[in-house]
């Protein structure tokens, strides 16, 4: 019984070697090569083409190589009733905060005003501020956004989350739910998204969302494009409510070569790589899951499908 691979990217070889090296007993193919359909057990999956898990007519467990699940959940044909797992990792969480502390320090010090600035050779030195400026609201507080939250307390931010269910974290003001929403959102300066895809969350970044944060915020989304009302947050930048955006994750990605947010100067762009699975970091709880299967013992990071995270 084996496990398949399947993703769209230039990565099936790196993940089947690293699955091979750490556990060379369990057969693993990618879904591009000749593979007994029968034989597949475990799917592997990174935002693969919609209706090839329906292919595996003894498929038992999807498991994510992500910390999203969101592209599993939107495939209609995905089999219902097998378990979904996703990546929960201090790897991940650690470069992710590492991700969104550079944009917020980089907001703070002007340092893409400058990079446009230079494209120019203009010399023209604006006033930059400092950690104890700004307060930090994060939307999620889960896997990523709580490490977020403790390291941004560590350098001094001011620093809030908001959640589903309430949490406790030293040093967060912590804000559960929608009825805490607007209190949350009338003192986050900037704002960081790091939600997951759902039906509930699709679309939050909205106009009506942003108009109840304070004049100048800056938002940082590192989370999906979904989450964003890309003609919202234009005319909020343009019409001066937000300061400007800084994007990690699109509606489409790559981000298409027309879109209005490459040439906004407010806009800063980064390709989808806030904070990449490491496989070395990775794999071992891939094949902690493939053997629990076996076994029939519980799976590691599930999600809930009823939730959709
Ligand atoms: P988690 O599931 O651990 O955390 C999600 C958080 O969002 C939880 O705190 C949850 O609340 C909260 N939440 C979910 N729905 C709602 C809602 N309707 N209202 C309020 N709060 C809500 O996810 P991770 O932290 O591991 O990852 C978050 C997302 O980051 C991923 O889904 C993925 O899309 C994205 N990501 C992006 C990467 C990149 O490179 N750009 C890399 C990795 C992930 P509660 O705790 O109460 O359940
Ligand atoms: C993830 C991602 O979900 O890379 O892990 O976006």
């Amino acid at each position: 019984m084996s496990i398949v691979i399947i993703r769209q990217d230039d990565k099936i070889d790196l993940w089947k070697q690293a699955l091979q090296q750490a556990a060379p007993e369990i057969k693993v193919y990618s879904y591009l090569e000749d593979h007994p359909i029968e034989e597949i057990e475990m799917a592997l999956v990174w935002k693969h083409p919609e209706g090839t898990l329906s292919k595996y007519p003894n498929l038992k467990y999807i498991a994510s190589s992500g910390a999203g699940v969101d592209f599993i959940f939107s495939d209609e044909s995905t089999p219902k009733n097998i378990p979904i797992t996703r990546v929960v990792d201090t790897v991940l969480a650690s470069d992710m905060s590492e991700y969104i502390v550079a944009v917020i320090f980089s907001f703070l010090k002007n340092l893409n005003t400058y990079k446009i600035a230079q494209t120019k050779s203009v010399w023209k030195p604006k006033a930059y501020h400092r950690i104890t400026d700004f307060t930090v609201g994060i939307l999620g507080l889960g896997a990523l956004g709580k490490v977020l939250a403790k390291d941004l307390v560590r350098f001094g931010f001011n620093t809030q989350g908001w959640s589903a269910s309430e949490k406790s974290i030293a040093g967060v003001t912590a804000y559960a739910g929608n009825k805490e929403l607007s209190s949350f959102l009338s003192t986050t300066e900037i704002l960081v998204c790091l939600l997951p895809l759902t039906d509930e969350t699709s679309g939050i970044l909205s106009k009506t969302l942003f108009e109840e944060l304070p004049q100048g915020a800056h938002v940082i989304n590192a989370a999906r494009g979904g989450h964003v009302v890309d003609t919202d947050l234009i005319e909020m930048i343009d019409n001066g409510h937000l300061s400007g955006a800084s994007l990690d994750v699109f509606h489409q990605e790559p981000l298409p070569t027309t879109h209005p947010f490459w040439a906004h100067e407010k806009i800063n762009i980064t390709p989808h790589y806030a904070s990449v699975s490491d496989t070395a970091s990775v794999v071992p709880q891939i094949i902690e899951n493939y053997r629990n299967m076996k076994i029939g013992a519980p799976l590691l990071n599930l999600v809930s499908p009823k939730k959709g995270y």
